[in-house]
């Protein structure tokens, strides 16, 4: 079983994805685990502060270290070797699918969503073992970045889909029934190489349209 354990300042966020949809089947069958945290549950005053005002001066708050690093350690496993922690920032190295099948073979991801302008460079430096990006633009947080990665992950634990020649299938073109349509005013009629039962033509046909 692959655990996740995401820390957050948005656990709602997550709900819906969590329980409506494939990771749920996959939880179900104790495939993976996802576990929720919020982030304010390790600050230390009473108005659960987790940001505070940038050294050096400047506009935005930068998340806090240290609640930061109750959480990880909170949450880390006690007894399993094959974890890694994920800082997830726009400054990170861009996730793919070699670090997807990697991540996949480990027990535990816990991933920490950086929120505000920033986090204190601390986490990257000492807390995190690899800080990740989902590509190069801008976001408001890690949230959706830590969905995005745990839906390529999970799909990759073995028995999370069903047909495995399809965990890692980057698709080709596809049709299905009807095998004529009327658009505006033309008749379109989909490849006839596909209806010829010729395999072989079949699959070069694919080939061509990846
Ligand atoms: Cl991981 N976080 C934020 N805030 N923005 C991003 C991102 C992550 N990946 C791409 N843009």
């Amino acid at each position: 079983m692959l655990k996740f354990d995401v820390i957050t300042i948005f656990p709602d966020i997550f709900k819906g994805f969590v329980e409506e949809s494939l990771l749920a089947r996959g939880q179900a069958k104790k495939l993976i685990k996802i576990n929720l945290h919020n982030l304010r549950k390790w600050a230390n005053d009473k108005h659960q502060t987790v940001d505070d005002r940038p050294f050096g001066g400047g506009p935005g708050m930068v998340m806090k270290v240290e609640p930061i690093m109750k959480a990880v350690k909170a949450v880390s496993s006690k007894t399993s070797k094959k974890t890694k922690v994920i800082l997830f920032s726009p400054r990170g190295k861009k996730f793919n699918q070699e670090m997807a099948k990697k991540w996949a073979k480990l027990d535990q991801v816990v991933f920490i969503c950086g929120r505000y302008e920033g986090v204190d460079e601390r986490v990257a430096d000492y807390l995190a073992d690899e800080v990740v990006s989902i590509g190069d633009y801008v976001l408001n947080g890690g949230e959706v970045a830590a969905m995005i990665v745990m839906e390529a992950v999970s799909r990759l634990v073995p028995g999370f889909i069903a047909k495995k020649e399809s965990a890692e299938k980057f698709d080709h073109a596809q049709f299905t029934r009807p095998e004529q349509l009327v658009i505006g005013k033309k008749k379109i009629s989909v490849p006839k190489v596909l209806l010829s039962g010729d395999h072989k033509k079949i699959e070069e046909w694919r080939d061509g349209h990846k």
